[in-house]
């Protein structure tokens, strides 16, 4: 049996998580996989937490954090044996004790001259930050490998969903958010900034056109009851139960088929995204004809040098 990791939120239960090897080198974000130690050994199960580290400054993401997040969702999307990912902040801040899921991205890294502003961060500093790089947008590679990715993200709102923050829980598949904690606020127009993309477009598919330009053009502050109401966020639950009530969701997960369920997250993806949609379900498609005795039938007769005999083969079922 695995040691118990050492705890990293108010939220956070060690007896049912493990660290993952390879990631004992992150610093803005935590990486743990869900384990069974109910028995005599310990089992895996088919679920990851993947939490923002940042509680001091709400969890805002500055390019280092972004490049973490991107590496650990590129893991869990290849772990074949996980089917969900829970998506959340640590907390509460040590500062002030205030919860966040994410603020979006540290505005004193951003953009034009923002690297200007980290030179008291000692992870990450004016000197040692590459200017090309702060000034990438990567945090929206993020929200399509969150959106491509065959699994379900769950974003488990702890705090304050802010800015990109917020269109990070909007890009998730579920989001279950903290009675006590959760708040939500489109800030992006009070900044200078505009996730023209799933942020905006894709919320207004979730609430209503009026009901999202609300959210952007005026910027209020929204509860979790709120969000609840709106469609925007799928259950609301108390604070210490945030964590449990995403495993629940994971375990119910668990016992459906894992190809119905990525068919079906292509299927719903599909009329928003465009050809890159019916790439991506195509593609599965795709993978599951080659499964035939028709596919099979094809890339035989081509390797044996053959016609293909497609007449056993029915044009209709
Ligand atoms: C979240 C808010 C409402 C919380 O308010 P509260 O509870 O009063 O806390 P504060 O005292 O304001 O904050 C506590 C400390 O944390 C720092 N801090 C908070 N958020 C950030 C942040 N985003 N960046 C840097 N620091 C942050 C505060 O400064 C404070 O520290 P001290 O005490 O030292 O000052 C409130 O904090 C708030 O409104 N935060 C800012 C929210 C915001 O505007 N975020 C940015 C919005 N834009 C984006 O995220 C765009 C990024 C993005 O995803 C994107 C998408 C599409 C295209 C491009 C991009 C891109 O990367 O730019």
């Amino acid at each position: 049996m695995s040691e118990l990791p050492t705890t990293v939120s108010d939220t956070f239960d060690p007896t049912v998580w493990r660290t993952v090897d390879g990631f004992e080198d992150l610093t803005d974000m935590t990486y743990h996989r869900g384990v069974d130690r109910s028995g005599d050994g310990e089992v895996d199960l088919p679920v990851v937490r993947v939490a923002f580290d940042r509680p001091e400054v709400r969890n805002a993401f500055r390019p280092h954090t972004v490049d973490e997040l991107s590496r650990i969702l590129d893991h869990a999307r290849m772990t074949s044996s996980v089917g969900t990912v829970l998506l959340t902040g640590n907390g509460p801040s040590p500062r002030d004790g205030g919860w966040a899921f994410c603020s979006g991205g540290d505005q004193r890294i951003r953009g034009r001259d923002g690297y200007r502003y980290v030179a008291d961060n000692s992870a990450q500093t004016a000197d040692s930050i590459d200017p090309a790089r702060a000034g990438r947008l990567h945090i929206l590679e993020v929200q399509r490998l969150i959106r491509m990715m065959p699994k379900v993200v769950v974003a488990l709102v702890s705090g304050w969903a802010a800015g990109g923050g917020h269109s990070l829980h909007v890009v998730a598949d579920l989001s279950i958010a903290s009675r006590q904690h959760a708040r939500f606020m489109q800030t992006d127009a009070n900044v200078g900034s505009f996730d023209g993309g799933y942020g905006s477009a894709y919320l207004a598919r979730q609430v209503g056109q009026k009901r999202a330009r609300e959210i952007f053009f005026l910027a209020r502050e929204y509860s979790a009851q709120d969000a609840l109401d709106w469609g925007a966020v799928n259950d609301v639950v108390d604070h210490e139960d945030l964590e449990a009530a995403g495993l629940e969701y994971a375990r119910i997960i668990a016992t459906k088929s894992p190809q119905a369920i990525r068919m079906l997250k292509y299927a719903f993806n599909l009329p928003d995204d465009g050809l890159m949609g019916q790439q991506v379900f195509a593609g599965e498609a795709t993978r599951l004809a080659y499964m035939t005795d028709e596919a099979v039938e094809g890339r035989d007769a081509f390797l044996e040098r053959r016609d293909p005999q497609w007449d056993q083969f029915p044009y209709y079922f």
